[in-house]
């Protein structure tokens, strides 16, 4: 097992490793930046290391920098998290290089799922259901044209090395095709260094379920059934629960046999997850594979009494899988909070946090780096707290999530506490009537009665 740990990241996440590295007798070090010197990360670390100015690009992204900390900390393994450089395959390969053990993907792995194209090519000759569409990259418009008119309209332009929504377009009609191919190149191009595009037939008001899944260097995988997180804003998830309210016994069974076979395809070792689309007649396909530790694994923790980030790094140090799968018996969701106004377009509001009241009791779980008088700086993600419920049922679940979002003070900033009392509140998010378009039809006025 690993002697010592650098956590590679910052907020509740680098937290969230802390403390299992606690509970495994392995040591940590924190890095930060001058605007977290007073970071819970950085109190809670056994060592800590300043790595540069505020700008991530100077700091936490900074490989050099990163380097630096691990070597005159005597770290063997880097855990980094999840945003910042948890998908870098050149992180990734610079750890290997210097013998420092990257928990995370390897970076061929890194790269095959990195591109979009490829990884659904890789899924679909494993016999992963995917979206009907262009066999990899688009080589020009005109072929664009003639797989859309075989599919039939409406189509999407996707960019392979995209993802969150960027470089992506929906087009209606053949017409339509040419512009948006113009500007998705362009607009992909500026973000990633690569204009690549594939295209699919458009699923209308899809749900996004992920499943997650852990494999071992034997290449034998399992999964830990599913989250549903089609609550989302402009592509930043703001709700997440599990089991899915749309989701069958059978259903379950199936997604979770697709996603071991798209990991052992490609011998995944580690945790990570498979995100699929799910339309109204319940078929599911391949969207997309994340190989690292995401924001909503509390949920799955929570359901099948499991701590996801221990068997990351058991998997990291060679451990093996059981090969059973987990099926929840429980109920979780997770409420992000975010600084942010949710009647000001979700601006974000950081600032300091004059006082502060955590919900508590059973069944309540709080992942956070806040506390009264902390200042949350302008520089980075804005959120600043996981709210986890976890009970028999879903209407437990909500019951119990709308008492502990009542408790929760957070003053001095705006946060996204009464968008998620009104959201718990919404009869169709009640019903577990919802997809991946619900927030765009959300009266967000709603949210003013919790102010
Ligand atoms: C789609 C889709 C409908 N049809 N692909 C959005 C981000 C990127 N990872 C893929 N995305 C989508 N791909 C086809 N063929 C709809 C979306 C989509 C979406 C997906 C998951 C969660 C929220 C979303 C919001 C808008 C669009």
């Amino acid at each position: 097992m690993f002697k010592k740990i650098l956590i590679a990241n910052r907020g509740e996440i680098a937290l969230r490793v802390i403390r299992t590295c606690k509970e495994m007798n392995i040591s940590t070090v924190a890095v930060y930046s001058t605007a977290d010197k007073d970071s819970l990360h950085v109190r809670f670390a056994d060592e800590a290391v300043c790595i540069g100015p505020p700008q991530s690009s100077d700091s936490y992204l900074s490989i050099p920098r990163l380097m630096a900390a691990t070597e005159i900390t005597n770290a063997d393994a880097i855990h980094p998290g999840y945003g910042f450089l948890s998908e870098n395959a050149k992180f990734s390969s610079v750890c290997q290089e210097n013998e420092i053990k990257f928990i995370g993907a390897s970076p061929d792995m890194i790269n095959a799922m990195g591109d979009k194209a490829s990884a659904k090519k890789t899924m679909k000759k494993a016999g992963v259901p995917t979206i009907p569409g262009s066999e990899g990259l688009l080589e020009s418009v005109d072929e664009g044209k003639k797989i859309a008119k075989k599919i039939g309209y409406p189509v999407i332009l996707k960019a392979t090395a995209g993802g969150g929504g960027r470089g992506m377009r929906i087009v209606h009609t053949e017409d339509e095709l040419e512009p948006a191919w113009d500007s998705a190149t362009k607009e992909a191009g500026a973000a990633f260094g690569n204009d690549g595009m594939y295209l699919e037939k458009f699923i209308e008001e899809p749900r996004h379920i992920e499943i997650q899944i852990a494999g071992d260097r034997r290449g034998i995988a399992c999964h830990l059934s599913e989250r549903d997180c089609s609550i989302q804003r402009r592509h930043q998830k703001l709700v997440e629960e599990t089991p899915s309210p749309f989701m069958s016994d059978e259903l379950r069974e199936k997604m979770g046999e697709a996603a071991i076979k798209a990991a052992e395809a490609i011998k995944y070792e580690g945790v990570g997850t498979v995100e699929f689309l799910v339309d109204k007649n319940r078929d599911f396909y391949f969207m997309e594979m994340n190989t690292r530790i995401q924001v909503e694994h509390t949920i799955t923790e929570e359901v099948i009494n499991y701590d996801l980030i221990k068997e990351q790094i058991k998997l990291a140090a060679g451990d093996v899988v059981s090969g059973e799968n987990y099926f929840p018996k429980l109920h979780a969701i997770q409420c992000r909070i975010n600084a942010e106004d949710p009647l000001m377009d979700f601006r974000p509001s950081p600032g300091r946090i004059t006082d502060y009241n955590v919900p508590g009791g059973h069944g309540i779980r709080v992942d956070s780096h806040a506390y009264a008088g902390y200042t949350i700086p302008p520089n980075y993600d804005s959120m600043i707290s996981k709210l986890i419920t976890v009970a028999q049922t879903r209407e437990e679940a909500i019951t119990k999530m709308e008492r502990a979002l009542g408790e929760y003070v957070i003053d001095g900033i705006k946060t996204t506490i009464p968008f998620h009392q009104a959201l718990m509140k919404n009869e169709e998010f009640r019903k577990g009537n919802f997809t991946t378009k619900f927030l765009e039809d959300f009266d967000m006025d709603a949210a003013k009665a919790f102010v």
